[in-house]
């Protein structure tokens, strides 16, 4: 391998030793893009990748709030500001106890080349904080956002950075959320936060934008391997807004999604999470204040099974859509088992690296997060451009600008991989293409 990435490698594993789920992302992302680095030797003269793997800047602050018996407890409130050479920092808040510097770290990292490849003029950021907002009381939500909010709002704005949600992080936190930044700054800039209800701002399709893109994603890879959607069976995992919106428009192409998953288990349903009532019991799961997946199981008479992931269960198409590293090597085992042929992330690096070269060696297509799950960030920056122009485009438009965004992603990696003499890997093929443009604009802008 290039020695200047080997470098860069070793470097950011010793500053950064504590880090293991951002260690995993660099550690992928330099590794695919070395062939690049091997022809533009200028990168190593100008420290482009010791640059790359540092954040432009870490915020880090005390969140103070008092829940509903008045008891005060404090959180770590987070905002990553990765990177900002394509445009303003862009990237979701994510409120889970498992938040920390690493895991926010691996998804701002990862949120650089994912908004370079969506082609719209966003930079790479992430944040949030390690409140855990299972079993909260609505009031006691709203008081923790308005805290997280007198903070974080010195540091955000419509052109400077702005978020959005994540896990834990919905319409009704982006509500509280942009309530107490009004009430601060006094001034309408509703641009300053996305995935904003529709009443002040939000874009039609937001909410959709991830699972959607999904599949207009999976559409394309179908295409190259002359294949159809319609009949094929899918497992996915979580059942938030990404595996909502996957399984809405899986539905609608004729496709089956049999599984669903919590942190408890998964549920199996053969006949298929096919019709509006099922998918929209998905929301209201989600919404109610002690989710469990098992009430799907229940309400539904299908199988449940507890502390079991569902990759054992044989199916065309795995789309993971809840949280990282859920699959290592026993899961992609048996993917490859069961004769799974498509692979694609709906979540951020829901599998190892290990398991996703055993994925690809053995004949499984690979559709990486960056690319795969970028509607949601994309349908994100048109509901910026808006709010810009103080208007609100058709579902139809902002659905039609989504499927060019991903067939975009789509043909850009795969024209990056046949470049470098990969043949069709989506996988480096993404980091290529996503990397491409940053360096690019990296260089032009000078050494800081
Ligand atoms: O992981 C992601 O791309 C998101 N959570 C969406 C970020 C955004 O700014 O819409």
């Amino acid at each position: 391998m290039n020695a200047y990435v080997e470098r860069v490698i070793e470097e950011t594993k010793k500053k950064n030793a504590d880090q293991p789920e951002f260690l995993q992302t660099v550690t992928e992302v330099l590794t695919s893009i070395a062939p690049v680095v091997d022809a533009h030797p200028e990168y190593e003269a100008n420290a482009l990748l010791e640059r790359i793997v540092e954040p432009e800047r870490q915020i880090m602050f005390r969140v103070a709030w008092t829940d509903d018996e008045g008891k005060p407890h404090v959180n770590r409130g987070y905002r990553i500001q990765f990177n900002g050479a394509l445009g303003p920092y862009k990237g979701g808040l994510r409120f889970h106890p498992t938040v920390n510097l690493s895991i926010l770290k691996f998804l701002g990292f990862e949120q650089i080349f994912k908004n370079s490849l969506t082609t719209l003029p966003i930079g790479g950021a992430k944040g949030g904080s390690d409140f855990d907002p299972h079993g909260k009381s609505d009031a006691e939500i709203m008081r923790f956002c308005q805290a997280f909010m007198t903070e974080l709002q010195r540091h955000i704005g419509p052109s400077t950075d702005v978020p959005a949600g994540d896990i834990g992080v919905g319409g009704r936190e982006i509500g509280y959320l942009f309530g107490q930044y009004r009430r601060i700054r006094d001034s309408w800039d509703n641009g300053v936060l996305t995935g904003k209800p529709l009443t002040y701002g939000g874009s039609l399709i937001r909410p959709e934008a991830t699972g959607y893109g999904v599949l207009y994603y999976a559409q394309q890879v179908f295409a190259h391997e002359n294949d159809d959607i319609k009949g094929k069976t899918f497992a996915l995992s979580g059942y938030g807004n990404v595996a909502w919106g996957a399984a809405k428009k899986i539905a609608e192409l004729g496709g089956k999604v049999v599984t669903i998953s919590g942190h408890n288990g998964y549920v199996y349903d053969p006949e298929g999470i096919v019709t509006e009532e099922k998918i929209n019991y998905l929301l209201e799961m989600r919404a109610s204040k002690n989710a469990n997946i098992r009430m799907y199981a229940e309400k539904f008479g299908c199988e449940f099974h507890e502390g079991e992931k569902p990759w054992g269960v044989k199916v065309d198409v795995a789309i993971p859509c809840a949280a990282q590293n859920e699959i290592g090597m026993k899961e992609a085992e048996q993917l490859v088992a069961n004769g799974t042929k498509y692979y694609f992330e709906g979540a951020n690096m829901p599998a190892t690296n290990e398991a996703i070269e055993y994925l690809q060696s053995h004949g499984v297509i690979v559709g990486p997060a960056k690319a795969v799950n970028a509607g949601g960030v994309a349908v994100s920056a048109l509901e910026m451009s808006q709010n810009s122009e103080r208007l609100s485009w058709t579902s139809e438009e902002v659905d039609a600008k989504l499927y060019n965004i991903m067939k975009s992603i789509h043909d850009a990696s795969a024209a990056s991989a046949e470049e470098y003499g990969l043949g069709y890997d989506l996988v480096k093929g993404a980091n290529i293409a996503g990397f491409q443009k940053v360096a690019d604009a990296m260089m032009s802008q000078g050494l800081f």
